[in-house]
């Protein structure tokens, strides 16, 4: 039954963070302004596609554990990154896994309707507030598109007068009924950082299934790789642009424990399907240019 007072937006607060909460005749849709972070994404009569913990915080200055966390100017440890990434901070301790601003309030800029589908533009300029250590002018952008299927585009603009250099990740957490169980399709023949074997790289053999904790940088990705999930009959399809490097990783037991906001037994129900400018795939802005990198996520019977 069509209700005709659909599309709905809400703003609300979650302990500390004010969120707003998307409702469209596919689905239901929350995001953090802390970080632009989508928390959680749920077509309606499915399984969650997007996961978010049970045991996560909404505190100011902590990244929610889930759900879409923006990693920029710089993906994982910022010393792993290439040396021009590394080479546009200038120094000083605050050097924080996964960049500068997924823990930062963010602006919202426009939220608007096109028919069902609701649009959510958020914005960041990365002079106010200045970021610790990285003392150049650019704009960041998401837009969050929910219509049919989920459609994230995280733009940078390069606002000085001198090249950027960054590495950049949707850190994309899914929602999956058993890691033991799931594949990733799309990733055969591509080559990879294997993070948790001193950095190899290696050759994906057929799609990727999962027996420990995986922590991997793909490289030359295709524009679709699929999560094959047949214990929830369906497969979540993540159609990508501006992006040929992802990261797939569960945590495991081990790791899991060391982890914050996160169940003991959380890894049998996420993974994350990072779409990605890292490695040879970072990020070259001239002055002037603007980059866009484009997720859009479907979730279709299997
Ligand atoms: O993207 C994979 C990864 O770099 C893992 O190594 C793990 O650290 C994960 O990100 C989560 O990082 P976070 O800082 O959000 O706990």
């Amino acid at each position: 039954m069509y209700n005709e007072t659909l599309p709905t937006v809400e703003q609300l607060v979650v302990d500390e963070l004010v969120c707003w909460r998307v409702h469209t005749r596919h689905a239901e849709l929350l995001v953090a302004q802390q970080g632009a972070q989508v928390l959680s994404y749920q077509p309606h009569g499915e399984e969650p596609v997007i996961w978010l913990s049970g045991q996560a915080g909404y505190q100011k200055g902590k990244a929610v554990r889930g759900g879409v966390p923006v990693c920029w100017p710089w993906f994982g440890d910022l010393r792993r990154n290439p040396a021009q990434v590394q080479g546009m901070h200038q120094g000083g301790p605050i050097c924080p896994a996964h960049g500068l601003v997924r823990e930062l309030e963010w602006e919202l800029l426009n939220i608007d309707t096109d028919g069902p589908a609701v649009h959510l533009a958020f914005t960041l300029d990365s002079r106010s507030p200045l970021l610790p250590g990285w003392p150049h002018a650019a704009k960041l952008r998401l837009d969050i598109r929910l219509g049919e299927q989920l459609q994230l585009t995280l733009s940078t603009h390069n606002l000085g007068d001198s090249p950027l250099a960054l590495s950049q990740a949707l850190h994309s957490y899914f929602a999956i009924s058993d890691i033991r169980e799931v594949e990733v399709e799309g990733l055969d023949g591509c080559r990879y950082i294997e993070t948790l074997e001193d950095w190899q790289q290696r050759k994906q053999q057929g799609n990727i299934r999962f027996s420990g904790e995986t922590d991997r940088i793909y490289l030359d990705t295709p524009r679709r790789m699929s999560i094959l999930d047949r214990t929830w009959k369906r497969r979540i399809e993540l159609d990508v642009s501006g992006s040929s490097s992802a990261v797939v990783w569960n945590p495991w037991i081990d790791k899991s424990r060391r982890l914050s906001q996160f169940d003991g037994d959380a890894w049998q129900g996420m993974l994350c399907i990072e779409t990605a400018r890292v490695m040879d795939d970072f990020l070259v802005l001239k002055p002037g240019d603007e980059h866009r990198m484009e997720l859009k996520v479907s979730s279709k019977p299997l």
